[in-house]
């Protein structure tokens, strides 16, 4: 039966939000710095190929999470092909297939073949023991993911890789800012990259990153973004074109110095959901650990029974709203066209489960806390009340 005191616009009633809310408003620092810097962007003229705020932007990214190396790179999709050419990858590379798409791309476009491995039902992140059965001869790698800013397990991955041989490297598009045991994201396994996309929790318009402490590793990196160039007229790699411009790093100087606004905005709202879902019927928020420094970037929940709707229904409901949740990775990477035809090495039960129970909510500090309070009265209302 439909409660008429609180009227669901997908029955027809006019939505809550009169403009879309969406996952992955960017968060903005000050805009006068930005502008600042690029005032002096013009008049030096100088706009890309490792220019100052490039330099800048490395130096500043590599202290803020303990490591040697930062090599800006045009985007984290670029960053992850040049990292996994860097370590001299082939054959097969073992991936969760819950993940954003980029992670198999990066490895399918640089000739390689993702090998998709399930992930732990409860972390979402990559299963030492499924990556352990996906093991071939073929293999040479593992490129794990630290889902949602929630480290992957580091040390069981790491004991596999030592053990097989293979090369351990992390796609870290969500991790920044988020510790593993104390120690940020950014120097585990061979290296780690960053994404600095518009919808991350810390943006540089497009951009990302290869982080890592081995010196030669980030050389040849450099090297690899700038075609191979070791100085005029002298190539001595092959190479592409993955160069960090500089307005990126402007943007990146500017949203470095507001991060940990965004971050404390981010925890209030993701408080704000736990507080408000906890003993809703069938939604379990993905939670952070306590113990260790989060960006609170992404607000998860799986919808499962005794839900009075299931997740694409709600899905529905939330979007008649103008509420724009998403279903973030929805169907697995192992399912996209692309990939659906490689017969499958391991079951991935927790992937399929996952991918129909998740749903990413709106959040970040463009999300006024009112508005959170009225998307987990939605989310409440339909999970208890079923929508009629
Ligand atoms: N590895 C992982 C694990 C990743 O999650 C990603 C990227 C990568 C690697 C690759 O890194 P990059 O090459 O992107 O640096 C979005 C982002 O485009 C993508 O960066 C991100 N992961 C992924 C999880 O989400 P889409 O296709 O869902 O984007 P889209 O266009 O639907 O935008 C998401 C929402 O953000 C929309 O509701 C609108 C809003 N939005 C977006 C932009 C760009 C804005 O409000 N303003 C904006 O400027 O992939």
């Amino acid at each position: 039966s439909i409660d008429t005191t609180f009227p669901l616009a997908i029955n027809g009633a006019p939505p809550r939000f009169r403009e879309p809310v969406h996952v992955g408003r960017p968060n903005t620092g000050d805009r006068s710095v930005f502008l600042a810097h690029m005032e002096a962007m013009f008049d030096r003229n100088w706009l890309t190929n490792n220019g100052p705020l490039v330099q800048e932007f490395e130096r500043r990214i590599a202290e803020d999470l303990g490591v040697r190396h930062c090599v800006a790179i045009c985007n984290g999709t670029v960053a992850l092909e040049i990292a996994i050419r860097a370590l001299g990858l082939t054959g097969e590379v073992i991936v969760p297939s819950w993940t954003f798409i980029a992670t198999a791309h990066a490895l399918a476009w640089q000739g390689l073949t993702p090998v998709f491995a399930d992930v732990d039902p409860v972390t979402q992140n990559l299963s030492p023991a499924s990556v352990r059965a996906a093991i071939t001869p073929r293999t040479t790698g593992i490129m794990a993911v630290h889902t949602w800013g929630r480290p992957a397990d580091v040390e069981g991955l790491s004991a596999i890789a030592d053990e097989f041989g293979l090369q351990l490297m992390f796609d870290a598009a969500h991790g920044y800012r988020c510790t593993h045991n104390g120690k940020r994201i950014g120097g585990f396994g061979a290296c780690e990259v960053l994404s600095f996309h518009a919808t991350k929790v810390f943006n540089t318009l497009e951009g990302g990153a290869i982080v890592t402490n081995d010196d030669a590793l980030a050389e040849r990196m450099r090297l690899m973004r700038n075609f191979g160039f070791a100085g005029y007229d002298n190539v001595i790699h092959p190479g592409t074109n993955g160069k960090m411009i500089e307005a990126s790093a402007a943007m990146g100087l500017t949203n470095l110095a507001s991060l940990d606004g965004f971050v404390a905005a981010n925890r209030e709202r993701y408080e704000i959901y736990r507080e408000r879902l906890s003993g809703v019927p069938g939604v379990t928020m993905v939670e952070y650990d306590d113990a260790e420094e989060n960006n609170f970037h992404y607000i998860v929940a799986s919808i499962d029974a005794p839900a009075r709707l299931s997740r694409d229904n709600l899905i529905d409901v939330l979007h008649a709203e103008n509420i724009l949740a998403r279903k973030y990775f929805w169907p697995g990477c192992h399912q996209m066209k692309p990939y659906a035809s490689l017969p499958l090495r391991v079951p991935l039960p927790a992937t399929e489960r996952i991918a129909e129970h998740n749903v990413v909510l709106p959040s970040g500090p463009s999300l006024s806390l009112d508005d959170v309070h009225a998307i987990c009265d939605v989310i409440a209302y339909s999970c208890s009340r079923g929508i009629g």
